[in-house]
């Protein structure tokens, strides 16, 4: 009889600890799936902090590069061949621009003041 009930209790128990569960892990995915789908288009914000046309080279102060699963930080992107930089972009611009890691090297892809 006791066993019974324990069992019954356990049982009970599962259910409501696996329900919540599942409903996460359903709305995770559909987070994911929804990220993804966003992610070729999606800009993250950033202010330029040195620009170098003749190198190439970028300095960003950045916030969260999900894509890169990157923390926000100032660093240094090289400027993919062929994508256009603003005209007279300069130190201290606010940026929306899509970095991506292209055979290692930190690339900027897309630049919009
Ligand atoms: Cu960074």
């Amino acid at each position: 009889m006791n066993l019974r009930i324990l069992l019954t209790t356990a049982v009970l128990l599962c259910a409501a600890f696996a329900l919540p569960a599942q409903a996460q892990h359903a709305g995770h995915d559909m987070h994911d799936m929804k990220s993804m789908s966003a992610t070729p288009a999606e800009l993250s914000s950033g202010e330029v902090r040195a620009i170098d046309l003749k190198t190439r080279k970028l300095t960003i102060k950045h916030g969260e590069l999900k894509n890169l699963g990157m923390p926000a930080m100032t660093m240094v992107f090289v400027i993919k061949d062929g994508v256009a930089v603003p005209a007279g972009l300069k130190q201290g611009d606010a940026i929306r621009f899509r970095a991506e890691d292209v055979g290692g090297v930190l690339t900027v892809t897309q630049i919009q003041r």
